[in-house]
């Protein structure tokens, strides 16, 4: 019944209910979480997204909105019995407004085609992340997503100037003006940034953009701990002002990424960790960074594109090295600068004796943790998090709540905060059938 309903609002052909065609939706990239889908439905655009969701809500029949499936907290695989509202069709990028320089785009234009549509403009994407290939522009404002570029223009909240979006009843909101100015009273677009899918589900998104830069230098630099590459990262926030990424990761995780993608280290010499430094600009702000400090045991600089993205290559392998040793429990975490070192000894006793390989953006703070082999996933998810509460942190930096950290929400969220949350559901969807299990608990 409901299948014909939505045959008649999508196509016969954009309701997938073969099973081996499922099984591509009903599990995450990682393979950690994975759930049964009633269906999986493809509208083409935001009036056939209404169609679908008001014939869901008709028949009270719960929806999991996914994107390009890349999230990490299993907020984006169905659980029992959904139907998995793909917004991968709805991919339009619409003409750049260079005036504004703005870009209005549909919720399931990858991040990719995105940055060579704006390109064209003398103009760029200020977010930038590993799956770009594949991430979705609504996925990654449904969790707020971070990437690589936060220390110069923020993450996607920042990006966002406005949104349109389809309530659970199929009735629409629609924000797109991307006003610079705007004094109306409650912030819809912000309230749907970092929602994972529990309030609306977003179509369309109208991006903030920034001048191209022109000339790119990223440098791998080699020190003996954390702390001294916080040293030169404090150095940097001062020497660099086209400071874009600084991004860390450790000896054991450079060997795994090198041995799985057959690519060579930067340097002959191992070295406990790396940061690697990317900015706007020549190469000479950096240089003077890395002639001035004691910390600095090696690096390697790299101007042109090639040799920058050999560098790049070994940060950005981390995650499919890590998932080809088998399927890795993921925190992704942030603490104050403050407690940066501290926590990193805290993780590394809590992990052990399982395997951990740890990477992150060194100037948010925000480390992943990807441990293979432990014993009790769930009991060690509590003792990390627990730590990054005490030191003042955050449960989820960029990858969102999902159903992976729903239960462990109240240690970064008071009670005041986590009622207002659920009142604000309430509010938005009134018969909880908007990814159900996710951000907050049922
Ligand atoms: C990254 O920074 C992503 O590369 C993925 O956030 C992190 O795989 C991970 O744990
Ligand atoms: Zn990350």
């Amino acid at each position: 019944m409901l299948e014909s309903t939505l045959a008649a609002v999508v196509g016969r052909e954009q309701v997938l209910t073969d099973p081996a065609v499922l099984a591509g939706f009903e599990t995450d990239w990682t393979g950690r979480f994975r759930g049964r889908a009633r269906l999986v439905v493809r509208p083409a655009d935001a009036g056939e997204v209404a169609g679908v969701l008001r014939a869901c809500h008709d028949a009270r029949i719960p929806v999991v909105p996914q994107g390009g499936n890349t999230g990490l907290v299993g907020g984006g695989v169905p659980r029992d019995g959904e139907v998995v509202l793909s917004l991968a069709r709805l991919d339009t990028l619409g003409p750049v407004d260079p005036v504004a320089a703005q870009v209005t785009v549909g919720a399931g234009a990858t991040l990719a085609a995105v940055h060579r549509h704006v390109a064209a403009a003398g103009l760029e994407f200020g977010v930038d992340l590993a799956a770009r290939d594949s991430a979705t522009i609504g996925g990654m404002v449904s969790t707020n997503a971070g990437g690589l570029r936060v220390p110069r223009w923020g993450s996607m909240r920042a990006q966002v100037a406005g949104l349109a979006a389809v309530l659970a009843d199929g009735r629409v909101i629609s924000r797109l003006a991307g006003l610079p100015k705007d004094s109306t009273g409650y912030d819809l677009t912000g309230t749907l940034v970092g929602s994972e899918g529990t309030l609306a589900v977003v179509t369309a998104v109208r991006l903030r953009l920034v001048p191209a830069t022109r000339r790119w230098t990223t440098a791998t630099i080699a020190v003996a701990d954390i702390v001294a590459a916080q040293r030169v990262l404090t150095a940097a926030r001062v020497e660099v002002p086209g400071l874009t990424s600084a991004e860390v990761f450790y000896d054991d995780g450079l060997r795994l990424v090198c041995e799985h993608r057959g690519i060579a280290p930067p340097f002959p010499t191992a070295y406990p960790v790396y940061l690697l430094l990317d900015c706007a600009g020549d190469a000479d702000p950096l240089i003077s960074v890395l002639a001035g400090s004691a910390e600095v045991l090696d690096s390697a600089i790299a101007v042109d594109e090639p040799a920058r993205r050999a560098l790049w290559a070994h940060r950005e392998g981390h995650t499919e090295a890590v998932n080809a040793l088998g399927v890795p429990l993921k925190l992704d975490v942030g603490v104050p600068a403050a407690a940066v070192a501290a926590f990193e000894r805290e993780l590394r006793s809590l992990v052990a004796p399982a395997r951990l390989v740890l990477f992150g953006h060194l100037a948010e703070g925000n480390f992943h943790a990807n441990v293979i082999g432990a014993e009790d996933p769930e009991e060690l998810t509590g003792a990390v998090l627990r730590a990054v509460a005490a030191h003042g942190g955050t449960i989820s930096a960029e990858h969102g709540v999902g159903t992976a950290k729903a239960r462990w929400l109240p240690l970064v969220r008071s009670p005041v905060e986590l009622s207002l949350m659920a009142e604000t559901k309430r509010a938005w969807d009134p018969g909880g059938l908007l990814n159900p299990g996710v951000l907050l608990q049922r």
